[in-house]
């Protein structure tokens, strides 16, 4: 599993802020025909038993196709359904806390905020990171933006950790990041947006990998 996430440019989310439950496994299936191999159910402030229901959804898929399938913010509900991986914001408790819960054989990401907070993920023995809000972005409203300037300084310290951009990437955006050090990315609504996800995935996974 760690071999396959380190091997992954292209981060897709399934956020459910732009998702219709009845479009999770096409949307699951479409980024997983353009390339993506690490793929996110974000469903931020709904009813649990319909997260899990999601969750168990996206799991079977990514498993049949050999996609990583993370959960965001519950370590209970990734151990019990058995989850790849696990997504957890800073006010998640500390990773070896995560871990307890949902044991050694599951991944565990951080979102982070700052060179500083990637430092502390790393040391704390982050499987893997998030960077950002590089750009102010309406999928994660009022957090403040970071900018770029930090990018290269977190990537080189991150060493073999991989690290995803995330925040208001894009079509647009997506040269000026990789300009700036990136070397993976997180893209949510521009991704989930296009009339072609799979075609899209494809052409930004070919950016990611010619740089
Ligand atoms: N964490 C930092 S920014 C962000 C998250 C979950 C949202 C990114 O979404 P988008 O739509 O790609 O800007």
């Amino acid at each position: 599993m760690k071999n396959l996430l380190a091997s992954c440019r292209l981060y897709g989310i399934v956020d459910m802020g732009y998702t219709e439950p009845e479009q999770v496994a096409a949307r699951t299936h479409a980024l997983i025909d353009g390339g993506v191999r690490i793929i996110q159910l974000r469903a931020k402030g709904k009813e649990l038993p319909l997260v899990k229901a999601w969750a168990i959804e996206m799991q079977t898929i990514c498993r049949e196709r050999g996609a990583i399938f993370v959960l965001n913010d519950y370590p209970d509900m990734a151990a019990e359904i058995g989850a790849d991986a696990v997504h957890v914001g800073q006010d998640g408790g500390s990773l070896a806390e995560v871990r307890q819960i949902v044991g050694a054989g599951v991944l565990v990401g951080r979102s982070t905020h700052s060179l500083e907070q990637a430092q502390q993920a790393k040391r704390e023995g982050a499987d893997y990171i998030g960077f950002g809000p590089l750009f102010p972005t309406g999928t994660k409203p009022g957090r403040p933006s970071i900018g770029l300037q930090d990018i290269a300084a977190a990537q080189e310290y991150a060493g073999d950790m991989p690290m995803f951009c995330i925040g208001g990437v894009n079509g647009t955006t997506l040269p000026v990041v990789l300009q700036a050090g990136a070397k993976r990315v997180v893209i949510v609504s521009w991704l989930l947006q296009q009339a072609d996800i799979a075609q899209t995935a494809k052409s930004v996974i070919s950016k990611l990998e010619s740089c």
